[in-house]
Formats: structure tokens, C-alpha cells, sequence
């Protein structure tokens, strides 16, 4: 019976509660390690670019060459052959795989490589970077290569309605609704990698933590500024403390 193989979560420095569904939220700083810059770190996107420029609806109606260019560098930069999971990715895969209850992974993240790993279920909230999103006619399809100004649409065949299937700043995230859903059946809220500083990602922890069971561990390279919001945090790279975090939540930590 899952309950009882679920249990508790052993050798974790938490007053640990049954755990059945573990809601678990990735940014920026979990891709890191594959060679995917982040966006607030030192040298990241957003301090290279100004994001007015080229992650709004309004960059892109104002200079849809200029935003095609960015996301087509990314687009590209993604398949490159060293782009590859690191065990940030891999663990929380074997995590979905093996954890008896409902594992729930939310990334902020456009990349694919979580579903590299093996995860079977990713919810993008702010789209994927290898797919396209017609503005005419809707249709969301895959798009390896470049888009430009002049792509056509498949379906309705319009000529440069075609854009990056993510989510810019302004717009709505994507599958909010399964998102909230998840976090009201939470037992535990895993937040890895990200800075906490886009919302409504950010606001995840804070609307978890009214219901009193759901316990809040933060994962990162370092304390950041809602840390308070944890009830426990493990700060290292990604690629090795997510690994021994999904060990000891698997219940895998020998004995002794
Ligand atoms: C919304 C896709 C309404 C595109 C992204 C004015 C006008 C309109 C809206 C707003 C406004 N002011 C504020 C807002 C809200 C706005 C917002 O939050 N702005 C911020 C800047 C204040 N949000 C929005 O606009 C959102 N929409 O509000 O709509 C609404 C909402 C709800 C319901 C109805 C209506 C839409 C936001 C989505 C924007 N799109 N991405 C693209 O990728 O180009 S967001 C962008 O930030 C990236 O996707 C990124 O993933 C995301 C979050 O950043 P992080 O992942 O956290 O990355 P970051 O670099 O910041 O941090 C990296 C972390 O990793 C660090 O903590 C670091 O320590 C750690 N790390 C690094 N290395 C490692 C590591 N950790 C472990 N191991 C390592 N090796």
C-alpha cells in the first residue's frame, strides 16, 4: 500500500511528515552545470540584454527580427552536442520513476534537458524553448531550426505570425490551474535553483506555506533573498546535492 511504503522521509534534518505528493519547482540554476547560462547570476542573460528588449510582446512587435536573433541563438545553443542532463536533471527523473506517491515538476525553464533525463511528465510554466506558437491560428508545434519574420505557419499558412512557444514577461504562465491544483495536494515543496525573483513562480513557497502541513525545502548554490521562506535549505551545485537529497527521500541513505 503506498502509504505505507511512503512513510517518512528518512535521515532528513526535518521533523519529517507523511509525504504522498511532492511538488517540485527548477530555475535557471539547475541547468547550470549542463553549460546553460542563468539569467540574474553574475554574467547571466539578463545582464547582458536588457529583457525589455527581448522578452516582452512589446519587443517583439517592436523588432520581431531582434527577438527572433536572441531565441534563435538560444534555440541553436541548445542542441549542441555538449549540451547535455547533468545529475541535477537525472535525479530528479529517478525521483519521478521511483518515489511511490506524485512527483509534480514544475520548471521555469524553456530547455528540454529534464525531459532528456527521462522525466516523463514536465510542466512548463513558461514554455519550451523547441517549440513555436502561431499567433493567428494558434497552433503550437515543434521548431528546431530558426524562426524569422517570414516563417509560415503549417496550418493556416499565414507568413510571420509564427513565435517562440515561451512565456515573456507580461504574459500569462502556462497550465497555472494544474499548477495550483498540485500545490494544494502538496506534502512537501522542493524549490531548486531558481532566484525567486519572477513571479508568480516566486509566490509558490509563500502560497504553500498557509497550509501548515506542507514542509518547504530550498535547494541552491546559495541563501537567497526568500530563503526565510524554507523550513530547511542544502546550498551547493545542483548536480550534487539534488542526487543525495532524492537518495535520502528515496530512503536510499545506508544505514549507520
Ligand atoms: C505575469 C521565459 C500576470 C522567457 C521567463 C510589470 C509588468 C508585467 C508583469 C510584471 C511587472 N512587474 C513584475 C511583473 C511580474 C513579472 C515578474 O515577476 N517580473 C520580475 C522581473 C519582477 N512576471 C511576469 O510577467 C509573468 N507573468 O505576471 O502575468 C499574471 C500572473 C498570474 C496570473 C495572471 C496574470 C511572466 C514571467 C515569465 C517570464 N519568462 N522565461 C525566456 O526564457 O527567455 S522568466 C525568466 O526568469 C527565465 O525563464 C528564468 O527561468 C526565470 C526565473 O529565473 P530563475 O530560473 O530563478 O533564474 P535566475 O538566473 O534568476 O536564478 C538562477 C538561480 O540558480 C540562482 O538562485 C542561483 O543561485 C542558482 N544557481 C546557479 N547555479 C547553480 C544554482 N543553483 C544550484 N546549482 C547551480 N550550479
Amino acid at each position: 500500500m503506498i502509504w505505507s511504503r511512503i512513510g517518512r522521509i528518512a535521515d532528513l534534518p526535518t521533523n519529517v511528515l507523511p509525504i504522498t505528493t511532492i511538488v517540485i519547482l527548477t530555475g535557471a540554476g539547475v541547468s547550470q552545470e549542463s553549460g546553460l547560462d542563468t539569467f540574474r547570476d553574475r554574467g547571466g542573460v539578463w545582464s547582458r540584454v536588457n529583457l525589455e528588449d527581448l522578452a516582452t510582446p512589446q519587443a517583439f512587435h517592436r523588432d520581431p527580427a531582434q527577438v527572433h536573433a536572441f531565441y534563435n541563438d538560444r534555440r541553436a545553443r541548445l542542441q549542441q552536442p555538449d549540451i547535455q542532463p547533468n545529475p541535477a536533471h537525472l535525479a530528479l527523473a529517478r525521483l519521478q520513476r521511483d518515489w511511490p506517491g506524485e512527483v509534480v515538476l514544475v520548471t521555469q525553464n524553456v530547455d528540454d534537458l529534464h525531459e532528456r533525463a527521462g522525466t516523463p511528465r514536465v510542466i512548463h510554466m513558461h514554455g519550451e524553448l523547441l517549440k513555436a506558437r502561431c499567433e493567428q491560428c494558434g497552433l503550437i508545434l515543434p521548431w528546431l531550426g530558426p524562426l524569422s519574420v517570414v516563417s509560415k505557419c503549417p496550418a493556416c499558412r499565414d507568413y510571420g505570425r509564427l513565435r517562440p512557444h515561451v512565456v515573456w514577461f507580461g504574459e500569462v504562465p502556462l497550465e497555472l490551474p494544474r499548477i495550483y491544483d498540485a500545490l494544494a495536494r502538496a506534502d512537501l515543496f522542493v524549490s531548486i535553483g531558481t532566484s525567486g525573483s519572477v513571479y508568480p513562480a516566486a509566490g509558490f513557497v509563500g502560497h504553500v506555506r498557509s497550509e501548515a502541513k506542507v514542509r518547504c525545502v530550498e535547494l541552491n548554490l546559495e541563501p537567497q533573498s526568500g530563503s526565510g521562506q524554507f523550513d530547511e535549505s542544502d546550498y551547493g551545485p545542483a548536480s550534487l546535492i539534488l542526487p543525495a537529497f532524492v537518495d535520502r527521500l528515496l530512503g536510499r541513505v545506508p544505514p549507520g
